[in-house]
């Protein structure tokens, strides 16, 4: 990791440091994704299979998982692991349970009565990566608030494994979620599919998940097509930035950086310290950790475009955080609550030395799908809001339109729209003739 003190450093050298990596050619990227789309809308199930040839080298007998594979995960899984599994979705729905939007009902003036309402998104698909390492956790993350809101359809697609099977725990997630169903398909071509619909998958609305550079531009580009679907968010890869102070523990702080960057070599992370003992410290660590790693390979990789920054004081670290808008920001100082009001862009705070990334990707009941790449200053976390749409409701008596009309007549004239204004007036108009009997 590269080593770097902040007030050392001009402006344009500040902002070069919090960079994130270049996302590749973006342009050959779009060509190609625009393409895989083009076939999956116009060849369906077809394209399906010839690009899962061509791309997982598979020759899949069916796309769809049968309701005994789903079941056989039972019989395929110890107990310790089905129990954690178990555990991890009873904390994610009691957490999302709890976001369970009331109607807001609200009299602005008397008879004049505004509401809002919530309803769940019909039917949504839910992509999970393949890769180095499949995420059963992921499949808890997007059906575990989908299945609260009330979203009918669950569709889960995923890339088989080199044995053409889709990971036993994953289908496990998937039942105990009660995923309607389960495609094995990957990539672009899963994102067509769910997005436009083919033989044998029926579109769906919203898609949520996260993915490589071509799944996430396919997400962007059925998102920009009003017959495609909706995305939860744009993505980028992911990554930590690590605050601590000269308390902190720096196999505490070494471990969180590496829960990180064993994601993928494109994963970030970044330290930032006001002591320059603990900085040393904490890369000692690192590297001690390093080379214990199964994925010590992908992890060096990762470690390799990341940084240690070193500040003048912890406010100035807070200015860092905020300036980078981290999709995780953990908080290792002594009074690391008292900050928080300070903290502006991230999309999961952990606070205090017991609060690893890792209770958050799995267990603790927040939702591990975040924004990255800096769009925590726009974006939030995965929620229940994301798997429902809101709608207004308005109820106006005789009493409310009369004591709004005029105003309302007023701002239609002041617009030129003379039906709205109309359509007030012949109201009025109505009740005044009715309180003068004619
Ligand atoms: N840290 C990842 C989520 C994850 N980690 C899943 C382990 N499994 C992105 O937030
Ligand atoms: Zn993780």
């Amino acid at each position: 990791m590269q080593t770097l003190v902040w007030n050392a450093l001009d402006n344009s050298q500040q902002n070069a440091i919090l960079a994130r990596p270049a996302l590749g050619d973006s342009a050959k990227l779009s060509a190609l994704v625009s393409d895989i789309i083009a076939q999956v809308k116009s060849t369906g199930d077809d394209a399906l299979r010839e690009l899962t040839a061509k791309f997982d080298q598979l020759e899949l007998p069916h796309l769809q998982v049968s309701q005994a594979e789903i079941d056989a995960s039972e019989d395929e899984l110890g107990d310790e692991i089905k129990q954690a599994i178990k555990l991890a979705k009873d904390q994610i729905d009691k957490f999302h349970q709890a976001q369970v939007a009331p109607v807001i009902k609200v009299e602005t003036s008397p008879g004049v009565v505004c509401e809002l309402h919530t309803q769940p998104i019909e039917s949504v698909g839910l992509y999970i990566p393949g890769g180095t390492a499949p995420l059963p956790s992921t499949v808890l993350m997007l059906a575990t608030p989908a299945r609260i809101a009330g979203c009918k359809r669950l569709v889960l697609a995923t890339p088989p494994g080199k044995d053409g099977k889709i990971k036993a725990e994953i289908r496990y997630a998937a039942k105990i979620c009660q995923i309607d169903e389960i495609y094995m398909v990957g990539g672009a071509q899963a994102i067509a599919a769910l997005a436009y619909g083919t033989q044998s998958i029926q579109k769906v609305l919203k898609i949520f998940g996260p993915g490589n550079s071509f799944v996430t531009e396919a997400k962007q580009q059925v998102s920009q097509d009003h017959q495609g679907a909706s995305i939860d968010m744009p993505a980028g890869p992911s990554e930590v930035l690590v605050i601590a102070d000269e308390n902190a523990n720096p196999e505490f702080v070494a471990a969180d950086l590496l829960s990180q960057a064993e994601h993928g070599r494109d994963s970030q992370v970044i330290l930032v310290t006001n002591s320059a003992k603990q900085a040393k410290a904490c890369e000692a660590e690192v590297n001690r950790q390093v080379a214990l790693l199964p994925r010590q390979e992908i992890a060096t990789a990762a470690l390799s475009h990341s940084r240690v920054i070193i500040t003048e004081s912890i406010e100035q670290s807070i200015k860092v955080s905020n300036q980078y808008a981290p999709e995780h920001l953990i908080v290792q100082t002594q009074n690391a609550r008292a900050l928080l009001p300070q903290l502006e862009n991230a999309g999961s705070i952990f606070l205090g030395e017991y609060s690893p990334e890792s209770a958050g990707d799995y267990a603790s009941g927040t939702n591990h799908v975040l924004p990255t790449y800096g769009y925590t200053r726009t974006y939030s976390s995965l929620s229940l809001a994301d798997f429902t749409k809101r709608y207004t409701v308005q109820e106006l008596t005789a009493q409310g339109i009369q004591a709004i009309g005029p105003a309302i007549m007023n701002l239609a004239a002041a617009e030129s729209l003379d039906a709205h204004k109309n359509a007030v007036a012949v109201r009025l108009q109505h009740l005044a003739k009715q309180s003068t009997g004619g």
